[in-house]
């Protein structure tokens, strides 16, 4: 974590720098159009901009990103739970299909930084879905790149459903289906298992996996927070940090969330290179269901250090409206895009 090139790096040009020379590198590998929209934090009264986006109208970096044309918004990707096509086999058992179409894709990750992802039906992280313990899950993948690709799912399986090299692979052009039964319950992850696992994970082929217990849980409003990092120039170190991989997306637009009312956000950390990646929500604590895998809370926190694939379920409640940050705890990956806000009504 953190090489002496690029601390020298940050702290010669200072963030707006480190941003803009990370699309210019971005821009030297993967040539394109695009031309880089002068990224810069606000920052001309000498104050931190980056801890009060508020007072600076509202941005924190220069220009917005063009979720369109990505072809996804983190403001959807936080709420879009997706239940497959559902139907019922013989068994009586709930199905729920997928597609999944592995293909590559240039996204913005923060304002003029493009990097060259790979995706699950073109989003990053891709779909987030949604069963409930004891539903068969069924996914076609279709591999329409030049590269193998496959699902990883984190949670119970056979030996040839595991998605790796010969055990659940799509090669180039190839389809594979994978075919196992929802369980144990938990808020879980897929990726790419295919090697160099490296670059298949970093480059974007990633999700959420939330099974439901039978029994349900209290009614709240859910959120899925995918943290990851983005090494726009290909020196084995991120150049961007962020949940759900729009840089500063929900400082620049906070979550609207409504006073009193329980929220519960799975939380997954994926983020590549460095060790460890964090949540901190700020005046308040939640209640920390580790792995969700429990109905009762583990513990009572602000703050919890995640390894990769490590994830949680947390849940919270703010009883006053207001303007409340959420972000990582390294204080470099905030700077870097992992800052978050909740606006409660
Ligand atoms: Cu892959």
């Amino acid at each position: 974590m953190g090489s002496l090139d690029r601390r020298r790096f940050l702290k010669r040009f200072g963030i707006a720098g480190a941003l803009g020379g990370a699309a210019a590198v971005t821009h030297a590998v993967v040539p394109h159009t695009h031309q880089n929209g002068g990224i810069a934090l606000a920052q001309d009264d000498g104050h931190d901009a980056t801890k009060r986006p508020e007072m600076h109208g509202g941005h924190m970096v220069v220009g917005e990103v063009d979720h369109a044309r990505n072809g996804f918004s983190p403001y959807e990707i936080l709420t879009d739970f997706d239940g497959g096509e559902v139907s019922t086999d013989t068994r009586g058992r709930t199905v729920r299909e997928y597609e999944f179409v592995a293909v590559n894709k240039e996204i913005e990750v923060a304002p003029g930084v493009f990097f060259p992802a790979w995706t699950y039906n073109g989003r990053v992280p891709g779909p987030t879905i949604r069963a409930t313990e004891g539903d068969r899950i069924r996914i076609q993948l279709v591999n329409t790149t030049e590269h193998p690709h496959s699902i990883h799912f984190h949670g119970f399986h056979t030996s040839g459903m595991d998605g790796v090299p010969g055990q659940g692979e799509a090669l180039a052009g190839e389809t594979f289906t994978y075919d196992f039964i929802a369980a144990p319950f938990g808020t879980h992850l897929y990726h790419c298992h295919t090697l160099p696992l490296v670059q298949h994970i970093h480059r974007g082929l990633y999700g959420a996996f939330i099974v439901d217990p039978k029994q349900g849980r209290p009614e709240a409003n859910e959120m899925v927070m995918v943290m990851n990092g983005f090494d726009t120039n290909f020196d084995g170190e991120n150049e961007i940090y962020a949940i759900n991989s729009i840089a500063f997306a929900y400082a620049v637009k906070p979550i609207e969330i409504e006073r009193n009312a329980l929220q519960r956000a799975h939380v997954l950390n994926i983020t590549e290179f460095d060790p460890i990646n964090s949540i901190h929500i700020h005046a308040n604590f939640f209640d920390l269901y580790r792995t969700g895998t429990s109905l009762e809370p583990d513990e009572f926190t602000d703050t919890i250090s995640m390894g990769q694939a490590e994830r949680h379920m947390i849940e919270f409640t703010y009883p006053e409206a207001g303007h409340f940050m959420f972000h990582a705890h390294q204080t470099e990956f905030v700077d870097l895009g992992w800052l978050s806000a909740f606006e409660v009504k």
